[in-house]
C-alpha cells in the first residue's frame, strides 16, 4: 500500500521518521510510505502534518515535539521502551503508541545474565590479565565470586525480569523481586521494599521500565544496603539508577563490581567506571543481535502497516496510567 496516494497529497509528508533507525527500516519506510527523516531538532514545513512518527527507544517525542505535529495520531517505537517519549502529552492528545514487546526479550535477559556472570567471575578483567602475559608469566589471577547458588534480586518483574529470573534459577539462584506492585502467580519471592531485597541479595538486576516513576530508584541507600560484597546489573534504562551513587561506590570500595548495559547520559560513560577492572559497561547492545533487530523492524512495519488499514496498532502501549 502506498499511503501517500491515499492519505494525503502529493509533496505531503504521512510518516516522519524521528530519530536514527536501522538503514534496512529507514530505507522501507521510504520506499513503502514515503517516509522522511525529520530535520533535527524540530519538523519543518510538510514534516508538520505528519499522521504517523517512527522513533528509535534513544529518540521518542518530547511534548514541544508533539506540539509542532498537530495530525500526528499514532507513534510507533521502535525499541520496547519509550521512557524518551513524552506519555501524558501523548494520552492527552488521544495519540495512539506501539512498542516492541517479546521479541528482544530473550536477547536482553541474555545479556543480563551474561553481565552478571561476567562481573562476578571477573572474566573481561581475567581475560585482559591473560593477554597481557600474566598467566604465561607464571601468574595466578585471584579467585572470583560463584553464580550458581547467589542470591539474586530482579527490580521489576516484567517480561525481562521474568526471564532472567527463569535463566537464574536454571544457574540454581535464589530469586527474589520487587515490583510495582506482587505478582502472586510468580514462582518468586516478593519483597516491596527496594532496600530489603538489596540487603538480602548477593547481586541486584535492574530491569525495570524507564520513566519519570522509576529515575533514581537504584539510590545511594540501595547501593549501601547491597554492600561492598554486591553487585549491580543494569539491562534497563541508566535513569532508574543514581549514577553519582553508583560511580562514587565503586570507586570507593562500597560495591563488588556491576556490568552495565545502559547509562545515564548515552553514549557517555562516566569516565572513572571506565578504568574500574570490576566494571563492564556494554554501548547498549541489549537487543542487538541480527534476528532480534529483524523482529523489532518487522514488527514496527506491521504496526504501520495495521495503522493505515484500519487506524489500530499490533502491540498499543497502554498509557492510561
Ligand atoms: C534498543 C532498547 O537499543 O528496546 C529498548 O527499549 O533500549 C533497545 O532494544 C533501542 O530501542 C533501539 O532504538
Amino acid at each position: 500500500m502506498d499511503v501517500r496516494s491515499e492519505e494525503a497529497g502529493p509533496g505531503a509528508v504521512t510518516v516522519l521518521q524521528v530519530g536514527p533507525l536501522g538503514a534496512g527500516l529507514s530505507s522501507t519506510l521510504a520506499s513503502k510510505y514515503g517516509a522522511v527523516k525529520m530535520a533535527q531538532p524540530a519538523p519543518s514545513g510538510a514534516e508538520r502534518d505528519a499522521v504517523l512518527a517512527v522513533t528509535g527507544g534513544h529518540s521518542g517525542l518530547t511534548a514541544e515535539l508533539l506540539d509542532a505535529l498537530p495530525s500526528l495520531r499514532a507513534i510507533v517505537t521502535f525499541g520496547v521502551g519509550v521512557d524518551r517519549t513524552d506519555l501524558d502529552a501523548v494520552r492527552r492528545r488521544g495519540i495512539l503508541l506501539s512498542n516492541t514487546p517479546d521479541v528482544l526479550t530473550d536477547d536482553t535477559a541474555d545479556t543480563a545474565v551474561a553481565l552478571l556472570v561476567d562481573v562476578m567471575r571477573g572474566f573481561g578483567a581475567v581475560a585482559r590479565w591473560t593477554r597481557a602475559g600474566h598467566w604465561a608469566a607464571g601468574g595466578s589471577y585471584p579467585l572470583t565470586r560463584r553464580v550458581s547458588g547467589s542470591k539474586v534480586g530482579i527490580l521489576g518483574l516484567g517480561r525481562i525480569g521474568s526471564a532472567v529470573a527463569s535463566r537464574l534459577t536454571a544457574f540454581g539462584c535464589s530469586i527474589a523481586y520487587t515490583n510495582r506492585r506482587e505478582r502472586p502467580e510468580a514462582p518468586y519471592r516478593y519483597v516491596a521494599s527496594l532496600e530489603d531485597l538489596a540487603s538480602w541479595a548477593d547481586a541486584l538486576v535492574v530491569t525495570a521500565a524507564g520513566g519519570p516513576a522509576s529515575a533514581g530508584l537504584v539510590s545511594e541507600a540501595v547501593l549501601a544496603a547491597l554492600g561492598p560484597g554486591g553487585y549491580l546489573v543494569n539491562v534497563a534504562r541508566g535513569s532508574v539508577v543514581d549514577e553519582d551513587a553508583l560511580v562514587s561506590a565503586l570507586v570507593g570500595g562500597r560495591l563488588a563490581g556491576a556490568g552495565l548495559d545502559v547509562v545515564r547520559n548515552e553514549p557517555h560513560v562516566p569516565p572513572a567506571l571506565l578504568g574500574l577492572d570490576n566494571v563492564v559497561v556494554l554501548p547498549h547492545v541489549g537487543s542487538a543481535t541480527v534476528e532480534t533487530r529483524q523482529a523489532m523492524a518487522d514488527l514496527v512495519l506491521a504496526n504501520v502497516a495495521q495503522f493505515f488499514r484500519d487506524g489500530t496498532l499490533v502491540t498499543p502501549y497502554d498509557v492510561s496510567g
